[in-house]
């Protein structure tokens, strides 16, 4: 219903309201001639003040003769998701069944495709003392936010006061979206653009409304968690734990989950949801949070606000001995126990530097400002390992001088100067004023033969070849599903690693890995195909690949294929592993997936620096001495110095080769993870294959990182081979 009023002095408004003790109005303003005088009246507080006294004065004519209005609130929306009463295209209006029978809806089209350039709406109402469940079973819809997006409200309007969840993107059924009203009340907005995905699928019920989620915790052992997790926690909600332990013991808290993230907000003050224990307040994403309590109970407090809900937390707590804390390890500040062989090596073990604190530094170790106590071999490697740069100072090349990633010292001027000095180029890189034209060994040549300084300029969406070069075949190194990060654990995510291939020998089963580079190619390493005498692994006969597998055993979506052709390097050297590369051409095209896709090549001249992170993935042994994965296992590793790598492999690493893993040992690839790969990305963009892991001493040892093959020098033999 609409109703005409009048508005102050100048514009007629109309005004369409709907609800029982919250009304949700429409106010459409009609300025017959608008100036911006009468613009400049639009504030909130005139809006409110306005309407006040046109719902006292104006009552008698306007049918709003039985309602008293005791608050009113404005908030500001998309227009995008507003849509007139009136306006019944794509709108739709769903009572839950009062029984809690799940209603299944989905958007227009499902699954065949949505149309374009929709603005649908699904109000969603419940009886009252009940909420809204929306557990969606399909989710995918174009990955671009700005223009294709689905939003929940905690409201029948589309107010951004009252945003549950925004989403798009493609979920993997591993990382559902489930969410909760924190009312009898929600609404579906979805808007789409010019490109037409499946859409979604969600079960829509009632649920009786959480009477209250205060707990006291007794037991010395237990977990706690968010309301619904792993779904999304509801809306304006207060829940407080109360932990209680003998006297005589303290409180552990482990969080192995924390996500409660707020778009655009700055989670270093959490005035947003939080959750808040010993007064202080905890928010945003963290990958590891620990603490201790001070006495024998621990409150553990949480809140979420009217707006942005989020996975929340899982949380589990134990009592200790504080006299004891760890028996027979090392105790972190925070409450973490780990081995005493872990202090005192370099490495941030703890989370909190607490195992790295009051260290006497050993003979092979550097004394870092900050008192931090870092391997030697990781002096002047280009990575803080200090924390402070104190490691990285000093290192050969005068205040004058500015020192090039081969080691060399230039005088300061010409860094970025247009002209390259270091050998390696690395004085012209990362410059503001790119130099385009002048071709070294060391600048991306574009298809037109032309070359440009920009370093990595492959797919990073930003046009640095005249001819555009630089941005084609960019199909590559993204992951179709959008994956929450898991935070600690080593199982990678159903589509996480999308070009990881598993090489099946014979009966023998899983032997090898490998990357899918394009429908037709993968690449690996060329010592899993050498003949041997009890078998023949250079012939493409005995070989099955297995592309989209996660467990070993589950076979569900996988596309396998005969292998065509096998080229491996033809200067494979078998004794020191050199130009360790071999090409599988599929018997049969791959067909692309949300969990089949293929990773980036990187140009001959791509850089991957020093101390950067990268994934190494494969189903290898789990230990040097145990059993193969059976579900795929993915592992953080840096990429080490050229010179600390040889250093530490006593100069057997060739140009051919690089490093990656932790001189302390502990995370490593291992037999069976061979020509699987090492895939890097640098600031959210696409993942490179920076790497095909090929030897190493031993798994995981300490000073005995894995060595891989340096994919970047082997790009030419790759494109001389596939065209790729
Ligand atoms: C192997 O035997 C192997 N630690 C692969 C990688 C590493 C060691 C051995 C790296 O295939």
């Amino acid at each position: 219903m609409w109703s005409q009023l009048l508005f102050g002095s100048f514009p007629m408004i109309y005004i369409s309201c709907e609800g029982s003790t919250v009304a949700y109005c429409w106010i459409r303003f009609l300025i017959p001639n608008a100036n911006s005088s009468a613009l400049s009246l639009f504030t909130e507080s005139q809006i409110t003040g306005s309407l006040r006294g046109i719902t006292r004065s104006s009552a008698g004519s306007s049918g709003l003769e039985n309602i008293r209005i005791t608050s009113i609130s404005l908030s500001p929306a998309d227009p995008r998701t507003v849509k007139e009463p009136t306006d019944k295209s794509c709108a739709f209006s769903y009572y839950a069944d009062p029984s809690g029978k799940k209603i299944i809806l989905s958007s227009p089209g499902f699954p065949s495709g949505y149309p374009t350039n929709a603005r649908c709406q699904y109000l969603l109402r419940a009886e009252r003392g009940s909420v809204i469940s929306l557990a969606f079973t399909t989710f995918n819809i174009r990955d671009n936010c700005q223009d294709d997006f689905l939003t929940v409200f905690n409201s029948l309007s589309s107010d951004r006061g009252n945003i549950i969840t925004e989403q798009c993107g493609n979920r993997p059924p591993t990382n559902p979206l489930a969410v909760f009203s924190s009312g009898n009340v929600a609404l579906i907005a979805f808007i789409t653009s010019s490109i037409s995905y499946p859409g979604f699928q969600v079960v829509f019920s009632q649920v009786p409304k959480l009477t209250g989620c205060d707990q006291t915790l007794t037991s010395d052992l237990g977990n706690f968690t968010s309301p619904y997790y792993p779904s999304f926690y509801p809306p304006n909600i207060d829940c407080k734990w109360t932990i209680q332990v003998p006297s005589h013991l303290r409180i552990r808290v482990q969080f192995y989950m924390f996500r409660l993230k707020e778009p655009g907000m700055n989670h270093d003050t959490c005035n947003k949801d939080y959750v808040e224990i010993a007064s202080v307040k905890y928010c945003g994403e963290r990958s590891f949070l620990g603490l201790i309590s001070s006495g024998p109970t621990l409150e553990v407090k949480f809140h979420s606000d009217a707006s942005f809900t989020d996975k929340g937390f899982l949380a589990e707590y134990s009592a200790y001995d504080p006299q004891n804390p760890c028996p027979g390890q090392f105790a972190c500040s925070n409450g973490l126990c780990i081995s005493v062989s872990l202090t005192c090596d370099g490495w941030n073990d703890c989370g909190d530097l607490s195992d790295e604190r009051n260290c006497v530094c050993s003979s092979d170790q550097f004394h870092c400002d900050n008192g931090l106590c870092k391997p030697r071999l990781w002096l002047c490697d280009h990575s803080n390992d200090c924390g402070d740069n104190s490691d990285e100072k000093q290192c050969g090349c005068n205040s004058e001088q500015w020192k090039c990633n081969n080691e060399v010292c230039i005088p300061r001027i010409k860094k970025c100067d247009g002209q390259p000095d270091c050998a390696d180029f690395s004085d012209e890189a990362d410059c503001a004023n790119v130099t385009v034209g002048v071709c070294t060994d060391f600048t991306y040549q574009c298809k037109n033969g032309a070359c440009t300084s920009q370093v990595n300029p492959e797919c990073d969406q930003k046009r640095d070849c005249e001819d555009g070069s630089d941005e084609e075949s960019c199909n590559c190194g993204v992951r179709p599903y959008k994956h929450n990060r898991i935070v600690g654990g080593t199982d990678a995510d159903v589509g996480e690693w999308p070009w990881q291939v598993s090489l099946h020998f014979g009966r023998q089963g899983h032997t090898c890995g490998a990357s899918i580079i394009s429908k037709h190619w993968l690449v690996s390493a060329a010592h899993c195909f050498q003949r041997t005498r009890e078998a023949n692994y250079a012939d493409a006969r005995n070989w099955n690949t297995y592309s989209g597998l996660h467990g070993q055993r589950d076979m569900q979506n996988v596309q396998v294929r005969g292998v065509k052709s096998i080229t491996t390097h033809p200067l494979y050297n078998h004794n020191t592993f050199d130009y360790d590369i071999a090409l599988l051409e599929l018997k049969e095209p791959l067909v692309f997936s949300n969990i089949i896709h293929p990773i980036c090549l990187p140009a001959r001249t791509h850089i991957f620096p020093s101390g950067m992170s990268c994934w190494v993935t494969g189903w290898g042994l789990l230990g040097e001495n145990g059993q193969l994965a059976r579900m795929l296992q993915k592992a953080e590793v840096k990429i080490i110095n050229d010179t600390v790598c040889n250093s530490v492999t006593r100069g057997q690493v060739t140009p051919r080769m690089l490093c990656s893993g932790y001189l302390t040992g502990g995370v490593d690839a291992c037999q069976g993870d061979s020509g699987g790969p090492l895939a890097c990305s640098q600031n959210g963009g696409p993942w490179f294959l920076c790497g095909i892991v090929s030897w190493g001493e031993g798994c995981a040892r300490k000073n005995n990182p894995g060595i891989y093959s340096r994919m970047t020098e082997l790009r030419e033999w790759v494109k001389i081979q596939t065209g790729l």
